[in-house]
């Protein structure tokens, strides 16, 4: 899953892709590179992240998504807290809800997953992007992730969304200090239990420089690590902003796999 962000605040591509054009051309370029999926985001979910308004985020992400459902072969996800986004980007062409939200109280993002058939992706997340790195506390984080994937599992089959539509997400970074994060990470292989695919996001995540004192420019060797070690443990899908590099470690293990 190759990142296209399309916001000034987001840490990694620093408005570099404000522009709908250079965002498009960005997608291009990673399913050239081997996406197998292009998530769009028009509001930055990381720390202290400043939320954007609806009318915002349509503008930003909208003219991004109508132009790549006629020119990409991939599938789109759409990554957004909010259920009209979500509606406006499956009308148009998206077939994913990449909800880093999913612990939200109200069911109108499940509604509009179930009523359109769309793949849905459940991370966790403890608080909100506003508060989530405050001061997050687990007794044992692995396990109240997963409880809160069966909690959830539970409630979106109530809403009417099919099990084989949802991937899980333990959320690496949202509401995590980096002792959490290297414990989930560590506890990946706990999660195939529950019969879904699992996505993992750690590329360029802060927890790496955190870890091994690397400049933030400096951390894909570290995610690629992650990466590897990840998919030995099960994780099928990974959502990353260097998808080559990403796409080249996946293959190498995966030719090594295969000569055992
Ligand atoms: C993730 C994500 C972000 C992640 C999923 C960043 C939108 C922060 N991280 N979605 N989004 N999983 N599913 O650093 O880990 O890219 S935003």
């Amino acid at each position: 899953m190759g990142i296209v962000n399309v916001t000034p605040d987001s840490f990694s591509d620093g408005g570099q892709f404000l522009s709908h054009e250079a965002a498009i051309q960005h997608a291009v370029k990673l399913v050239e590179q081997g996406a197998d999926i292009i998530d769009v985001g028009g509001e930055s979910t990381r720390p202290k992240a400043v939320p954007v308004s609806e009318k915002e985020e349509l503008e930003r992400v909208m003219p991004v998504i109508e132009a790549l459902a006629g020119r990409i072969k991939v599938p789109i996800s759409i990554d957004t807290l909010k259920p009209a986004i979500a509606r406006a980007a499956l009308r148009a062409g998206a077939s994913i809800v990449n909800d880093v939200g999913a612990n939200r109280t109200d069911d109108a993002m499940w509604r509009i997953v179930a009523e359109t058939g769309a793949g849905y992706v459940l991370m966790h997340m403890q608080g909100t992007p506003q508060t989530m790195q405050l001061n997050p506390v687990y007794q044992d984080v692995a396990g109240e992730v997963e409880d809160f994937f069966k909690e959830r599992l539970g409630r979106l089959k109530s809403a009417g969304v099919q099990f084989e539509r949802v991937v899980l997400d333990v959320g690496i970074g949202f509401g995590k200090t980096l002792e959490h994060n290297l414990q989930l990470l560590a506890g990946l292989g706990r999660f195939t239990n529950l019969e879904r695919p699992l996505l993992l996001g750690v590329s360029r995540k802060s927890f790496i420089s955190k870890l091994l004192g690397v400049a933030a420019a400096e951390r894909l060797p570290a995610a690629l690590a992650c990466t590897v070690l990840a998919a030995q443990a099960g994780v099928q899908m990974f959502r990353t902003h260097d998808v080559s590099a990403t796409v080249q470690a996946l293959r190498m293990a995966e030719a090594m796999a295969a000569h055992k």
